[in-house]
């Protein structure tokens, strides 16, 4: 059949032969002319263009704002956006929108633009500080600075949920008072969805694997500073909740809602220097996932929201493989900072700290550190973080610097080679430097069988590297997980609300050495993949059920045989395999829990499809979006996450109130079971399977188009690649098998009646008169829902288009066919 697009439609659904090769070409010749969005029905695939194209201004915020369910203007991130926001707003109901795609594909790039959309289309004003608010921002759209969030910089390991209770959700109460809803329809709102139960318990980020410390050996510092609290941590730790401002207790008051758009967009910039690098994959790569929520109050203002962050990368702090970088922060403060503090703090240069120079790279081709650490300083203001906490927070990150330069030799317990960067590094952070030396060469491990008997074993050169590189990651993450929870609390709203959920995380990961890292990542990919395939087909038949349509079940793909091979309980998956061998053979050294590991794979899962390869310190996993081969190496040490109760004793002796205040844990209690990493994982992701599943989910598929971070180059085998393993073309037949394309009636009408001779009123006419003036076209292409009417076929749908295009410009109808004959 004759078709007139052949330059790349704009819903693939409209291809009437889906393969992965002409999904791949249709993409690319619309890429070709530089329109890097196409749809899927709803879901929205991104290809990322590695250029600032002119279309994210305000204009385009504009144009898609008032687009009915942003379904007529062309395929756009903005038309997704305008559709999770009326979605809010009309039906009252909460929304996620979840974004995937490999590493460097445009994820947090785009979740960037859908903050940037909601933000500009939502009232200035909450429920209760203005009746009447107008969904138009009135002028005050924020101006997306392309430049700040640069495009780039570049991950990340054990996941964390928001601590504290997460705020009250109600999916959405009956608007109450007299305000009318801004953009509402008339009518009830529908049912308010009810699946939405408490959060699962808060996975804590320390304290697990130990008990009971062994007071620090003899401690003939000058400074006796004082000795380690171990009895503390009865009330909430002050990094969870900090003291309230002012001006940041709601609920029933009003709300600044400026001030929240403010922290919710300048919030990123904060979040990337602490929890993104430069990787050989991406400039700028998220080490972390993460959920924003935003919630809505019932004037469809922002009125606060809540960050939850996954599996940051806490290994990048003391590694990073050639030409990547650690986490920007540290080369932000390097560059930003005055000359007078550097001075006091000891920092000379990137390339004298080890944790910077391993990887000889310090800087990033068009990124300015200097000018980002003004925004992250600035950043950290707007979300309450004090002046003098900012400067206790960059003087640990200097700690840090010094910690990495320790060197160890001779025997256990060895010695430290410098005393200097020791010296540096207590000074800095407030303890006896040799508290922190014996904190660094001995560990203290618990007997076995007797229960309340601890041992401080003397380590060896690289044992206590290995203590002096989980003393920085154990640091660092208590930074980050402060800064998080300060930007949680510059957030905090009590009250019901519906809420925009935005989730960015790291994509599938396949590398040439995968380890434990990927095998969580992954496995969080896995469940994402499940979601997604879950709720296409699950929206699919909701809505051909809500009309009241004939409807036979379609089949899929389901990778949960995937998930439970990784986290079954029965039979047992591998995870639980994994924890079961940290549970039993605890202070037995790594590398002999992870030989014990693979032989109780080999034995507990036997014979599965999907694991294969199981000997020689590896395995492999076929995931559904590949072969993935996995080196135990570490599995059991990182699994175990175990926090060091020498180290925690003496950080928890410091003479800075803040950084004690950042170990609140009470190293004496005996009673919390030690979790795994992999169980935090498990929650997080159950958590995040739970809070997504009750909001109406848009999909956004990101798309790298080449491995060079090249502007517009497309390369079809990479290209093609992601478009299989995406799923895309199950994505589209599972569209297929039902309706090619379904639209309300009168919209319908309004446009393809225009072909009958009258123009058709209604549906019946209309089919009446196209099956009897189109010999290709038969009634049954048509079926009539409650308030829609859907069509099987594609090809019926670019019938009806050339039809229109006949009738309404022939002469240009006729050119247009000329010029594609030729
Ligand atoms: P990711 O989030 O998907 O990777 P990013 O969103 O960081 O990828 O995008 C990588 C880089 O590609 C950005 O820094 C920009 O330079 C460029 N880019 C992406 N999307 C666009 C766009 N729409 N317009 C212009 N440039 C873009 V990772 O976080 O590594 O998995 O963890
Ligand atoms: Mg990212």
């Amino acid at each position: 059949m004759f078709r007139l697009f052949s330059s790349g439609v704009d819903d693939l659904v409209l291809v009437s032969s889906p393969t992965n090769g002409e999904i791949t070409s249709q993409i690319g010749a619309r890429f070709d002319r530089e329109l890097i969005y196409t749809n899927i029905g709803e879901v929205l695939i991104a290809v990322n263009p590695y250029k600032q194209l002119p279309i994210t201004g305000p204009e385009f915020i504009k144009m898609y704002q008032n687009s009915p369910g942003g379904n007529e203007a062309p395929p756009h991130i903005f038309a997704l956006a305008e559709r999770a926001y009326r979605r809010l707003v009309d039906e009252n109901e909460s929304q996620c929108v979840i974004i995937s795609g490999e590493s460097g594909a445009g994820k947090t790039v785009s979740a960037k633009l859908i903050l940037q959309y909601v933000t500009a289309v939502s009232p200035n004003n909450s429920y209760g500080s203005s009746m009447g608010g107008s969904s138009q921002s009135g002028g005050g759209i924020p101006q997306y600075d392309g430049g700040s969030d640069d495009p780039n910089r570049g991950r990340g390991m054990p996941m964390m949920l928001p601590r504290g209770g997460l705020p009250q959700r109600g999916g959405g109460a009956p608007r109450g008072g007299g305000a009318p809803p801004p953009r509402g329809r008339a009518g009830p709102p529908p049912p308010v969805p009810s699946n939405r139960g408490p959060p699962p318990p808060v996975a804590s980020g320390g304290g697990e694997g130990i008990s009971r410390p062994v007071p620090p050996p003899t401690r003939g510092g000058a400074r006796g500073g004082p000795a380690p609290r171990g009895g503390r941590g009865g009330g909430p730790p002050p990094r969870v909740a900090p003291p309230p401002s002012a001006s940041s207790r709601r609920g029933g008051g009003t709300v600044d809602v400026e001030h929240i758009k403010k922290v919710i967009l300048d919030s990123n910039p904060l979040m990337e220097a602490i929890g993104n690098a430069k990787t050989v994959r991406n400039d700028n790569s998220s080490r972390f996932g993460k959920y924003l929520e935003i919630q809505f109050d019932d004037n469809n203002a922002p009125v606060g929201g809540v960050i939850s962050t996954f599996l940051l990368e806490k290994t990048r702090v003391t590694f990073q493989q050639k030409n990547e970088r650690n986490f920007h922060v540290f080369y932000q403060m390097m560059a930003g900072l005055d000359q007078a503090t550097k001075t006091e703090w000891g920092l000379t240069q990137a390339t004298d700290f080890y944790y910077l120079a391993q990887s000889k790279c310090t800087t990033v081709e068009d990124v300015d550190d200097a000018s980002d650490y003004r925004d992250v300083v600035a950043a950290m203001s707007t979300v309450g973080i004090s002046s003098e906490e900012t400067t206790e927070i960059f003087r640990i990150l200097a700690a840090i610097l010094h910690v990495g330069n320790i060197r160890f030799q001779g025997e256990a317990p060895a010695q430290v080679v410098d005393e200097t960067p020791l010296q540096w590094a207590a000074s800095l952070l407030g303890c006896d430097p040799q508290f922190l030396g014996q904190s660094l060469n001995h560990r203290q491990i618990q007997s076995g069988s007797v229960r309340h008997t601890q041992y401080a074993v003397p380590q060896n050169p690289d044992q206590s590297a290995g203590l002096r590189d989980a003393l920085a990651k154990t640091l660092y993450e208590r930074i980050f997980d402060f800064i998080v929870a300060r930007i949680n609390n510059a957030m905090q709203y009590h009250g019901n609300t519906k809420v925009i959920g935005v989730l960015d995380i790291y994509g599938f990961e396949i590398f040439e050495r995968n380890s434990f890292e990927q095998f969580c990542i992954n496995y969080v990919n896995e469940r994402l993949q499940q979601i997604f395939i879950d709720l296409t087909v699950r929206g699919e038949q909701r809505e051909y059920h809500e009309e009241g349509m004939k409807w036979k079940d379609i089949s899929f793909f389901d990778n949960k045989i995937v998930v439970d091979l990784i986290d079954g309980n029965k039979p047992p998956g591998i995870m639980r395999v994994l924890d079961d061998v940290c549970k039993t053979v605890h202070a037995v050294d790594s590398a002999t829990a992870d030989i014990k590991f693979m032989e109780k794979l080999v034995h507990a899962i036997p014979n599965h499809p999907h694991l294969v390869g199981v000997n020689n310190g590896q395995f492999t996993i076929k995931h559904y979006a590949g072969d993935v081969e996995y080196s135990v190496e570490e599995f059991c040490f990182k699994n175990n996450d175990n926090l060091y109760a020498s180290i925690v004793c003496c950080l928890q002796s410091s003479t800075f109130p803040f950084i004690a205040g950042l170990f609140p844990e009470n190293m004496n209690d005996n009673k919390q079971a030690p979790t795994t990493a992999s169980y935090k994982i498990r929650q997080s992701a159950n958590y995040l399977v739970q809070r997504l599943s009750s909001c109406t989910p848009h999909y956004i598929r990101c798309i790298k188009p080449n491995d060079r971070k090249q502007p517009l180059n497309f390369v079809s085998s990479r290209v093609e690649h992601q478009v299989k393993y995406l799923g895309l073309l199950e994505n589209i037949k599972v569209k297929r098998a039902g309706y090619a394309y379904r639209h309300l009636k009168d919209v319908f009408l309004g446009r393809f009646g225009k072909i009958c001779e009258p123009p058709a009123r209604n549906i019946q006419e209309f089919v009446e008169y196209v099956c009897k003036t189109l010999k290709d076209v038969s009634a049954e292409e048509f079926e009539e829902g409650k308030t829609k009417i859907f069509v099987r076929s594609p090809e019926t749908i670019f019938m009806l288009e050339d039809q229109l295009m006949q009738k309404l410009d022939p002469i240009g109808y006729k050119q247009r066919v000329q010029a594609y004959k030729e």
